[in-house]
């Protein structure tokens, strides 16, 4: 079997939404009913994946705003301790050091979906692409009563940010838990093949790509951003 990777996931989303109990059912399989929100901890497990062993560091960070007063608060989320604070943004520090990136609402608070966009901006902003590894997950399923969120919007919306994958889950009951994770794993594979493929075809090119100060992911992030201001700059057209 080959070599074990390591891959940095970012666990993003507003306060309340389910970031810690999410984790802790992938990572130890437990439910636990109330965490303290301001905790922001990571977490490894290794995953098979198509053959290949793959080592996640999960950072479930601590985004501490709880679903705004102006919609009904849902009482799973009442239980949760201090005043809120700021829901928490991805960082340069942050953000990075993710490889992937699951964003994460509650499918019984309007607001907490709509908070995505502007993580989702962020976190293209700072890696300089769109094509970064990154899955939708609309939590707590298991409330079907309350949910304000219809699956086909969200599914929609998810689609039309660059047919980003979408998933309903319930870390309460655990379902579709593992299937997350393991989505999210395959396409920062694929990203790293992607990777390999684009500096093989470089180093063909003008050789080995070596030195201090540039490492295969700068080259390639400048790839990336590069391809991406040409898709989006004026076109000429020779008629
Ligand atoms: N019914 C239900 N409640 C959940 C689910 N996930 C989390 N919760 C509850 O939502 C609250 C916030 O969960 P937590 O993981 O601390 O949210 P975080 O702030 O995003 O990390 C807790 O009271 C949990 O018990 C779920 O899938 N279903
Ligand atoms: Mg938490």
């Amino acid at each position: 079997m080959a070599q074990s990777q390591v891959y940095q996931v970012v666990v993003l989303g507003a306060g309340g939404v389910g970031k810690s109990c999410l984790t802790a059912q992938f990572v130890q399989g437990v439910w636990i009913e109330s965490y303290d929100p301001t905790i922001e901890d990571s977490y490894t497990k290794q995953i098979p994946i198509d053959g290949r062993q793959c080592m996640l560091e999960i950072l479930d960070t601590a985004g501490t705003e709880q679903f705004s007063s102006s919609e009904s608060t849902p009482a799973s989320c009442r239980s949760i301790g201090p005043t809120p604070t700021q829901t928490y943004q991805p960082t340069d520090t942050t953000t990075p050091i993710g490889h992937g990136f699951l964003l994460v609402f509650s499918i019984t608070s309007k607001n907490s979906f709509n908070e995505l966009k502007a993580l989702r901006d962020t976190i293209i902003q700072i890696k300089g692409t769109d094509q970064v590894p990154m899955v939708i997950v609309g939590n707590k399923c298991d409330l079907a009563e309350e949910r304000a969120v219809s699956r086909a919007h969200a599914f929609a919306v998810s689609h039309s940010w660059n047919k980003t994958h979408y998933y309903e889950t319930s870390a309460r009951s655990r379902l579709n838990i593992d299937q997350v994770f393991t989505d999210l794993c395959r396409q920062m594979l694929q990203a790293d093949a992607e990777q390999d493929r684009f500096m093989q075809a470089q180093e063909a090119v003008y050789g080995p790509l070596g030195g201090k100060s540039t490492s295969k992911r700068d080259l390639y992030g400048r790839h990336r951003r590069r391809r991406r201001r040409r898709d989006n700059g004026p076109r000429c057209v020779i008629l």
